[in-house]
């Protein structure tokens, strides 16, 4: 009687593990289908969100484009704009330029007479001094907004007002 007892108890305790092995798997089973399912159905749902992002992009540069053409001048932050600066004794033409933050400014710098050349501090952008006839051409991207003074920086120029502005809006 006790023997049979004993035997039972063992034959529970070990089908107790494979019971719990099948429901886990069975649990695992089913948890795999579902996220299946999930994955497809989130799937579906966000096929159609990027088309309609791409198709809002394929808008926005025909637009940019016709902007610029219609006005001339780049007008949008991250342009490209050149202007050529002619220096004299004791000026520069033009004293005034305007820029948007984040373009990239182009100076062509062209030395009609005298010893010049074309400095921006805050930029640290700037020609070599050069004689007459002399060109340099010159890049640096406007990153801050701001009125900067831009200089000749040969002898006294700047203080006798060879010098100019740079905004930056
Ligand atoms: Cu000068």
């Amino acid at each position: 009687m006790e023997e049979n007892t004993q035997g039972a108890a063992p034959r529970k305790s070990n089908m107790m593990p494979i019971i719990i092995g099948v429901l886990a798997l069975l649990l695992l089973g089913g948890i795999a289908l579902f996220a299946s399912q999930n994955k497809k159905t989130s799937s579906q749902a966000t096929n159609p969100q990027p088309t309609a992002l791409m198709e809002e992009k394929k808008v926005a540069p025909s637009e940019v484009m016709t902007d610029e053409e219609a006005s001339g001048t780049a007008e949008k932050s991250g342009a490209e704009k050149t202007f050529t600066v002619t220096a004299s004794s004791f000026k520069f033409d033009p004293a005034e330029m305007k820029v948007k933050k984040g373009d990239k400014v182009t100076i062509v710098f062209k030395n009609s007479g005298g010893m010049h050349d074309w400095v921006i501090d805050e930029f640290d952008a700037g020609t070599k001094q050069l004689p007459a006839g002399g060109t340099e051409t010159i890049s640096f991207v406007a990153d801050k907004v701001g009125t900067f003074e831009y200089y000749c920086s040969v002898g006294n120029h700047r203080q006798m007002g060879m010098k100019g502005t740079l905004i930056v809006e």
